[in-house]
């Protein structure tokens, strides 16, 4: 628990989640690609196109939202994560940044529940034994600075690879879920 909010690690697909939003793991352009993103606007539908293309699109470290067209969500946070050389160019600020924007979009839509994937870790490369601590200490930053916000923040993450490695980041915080 952080600010009253639980923290939970599953292994699945992010199109599948009940929570009130989900994030995509999107590009500047916000029309569409390969992974979590394709499979988003394949299982959301074209209304969620033709709301992004309506947005200008998004800069990276920066994050909007759109109905979650024929999903099971209400909405979609596309969040867009840094691309990766080599972790001396501001990756590592512009992914807190991401889940930052897409937590706080949550907040102001006044949301109880939002599901992540794991951004950046697939086409845009950021190992994930880096990624995830910074992942989950952005949020838990964040739940505990706004408590009675959100009560449910999970990550969906693909792999029990990946599952493992954002366990192991949040058996290493120390602090307790
Ligand atoms: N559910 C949950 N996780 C998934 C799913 C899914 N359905 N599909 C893939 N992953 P990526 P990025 C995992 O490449 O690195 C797109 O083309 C995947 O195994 O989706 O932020 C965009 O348009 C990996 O661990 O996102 C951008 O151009 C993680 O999700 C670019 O890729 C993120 O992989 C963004 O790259």
């Amino acid at each position: 628990m952080e600010g009253g909010a639980r923290i939970e690690l599953v292994q699945g697909d992010i199109t599948r989640q009940d929570t009130e939003a989900i994030v995509n793991a999107a590009n500047t352009s916000l029309l569409g690609g390969g992974g979590v993103d394709g499979a988003i606007h394949r299982a959301g539908g074209p209304s969620i196109l033709e709301e992004c293309r309506r947005l200008g699109g998004c800069a990276t470290g920066d994050a909007k939202i759109t109905s979650g067209g024929s999903l099971r969500v209400r909405f979609v946070i596309h969040a867009v994560g840094p691309v990766y050389r080599d972790g001396r160019h501001g990756e590592p600020a512009a992914l807190a940044s991401a889940y930052r924007r897409s937590l706080e979009l949550a907040i102001e839509h006044g949301l109880r529940s939002i599901a992540f994937p794991s951004i950046s870790t697939g086409a845009y490369r950021f190992p994930i034994g880096e990624a995830a601590p910074i992942a989950l200490g952005t949020v838990r930053q964040i739940l505990a600075a706004r408590p009675g916000t959100l009560e449910l923040v999970r990550f969906v993450l693909f792999s029990a690879v990946d599952l493992h490695a954002y366990e192991a980041a949040l058996d290493a915080s120390g602090a307790p879920v």
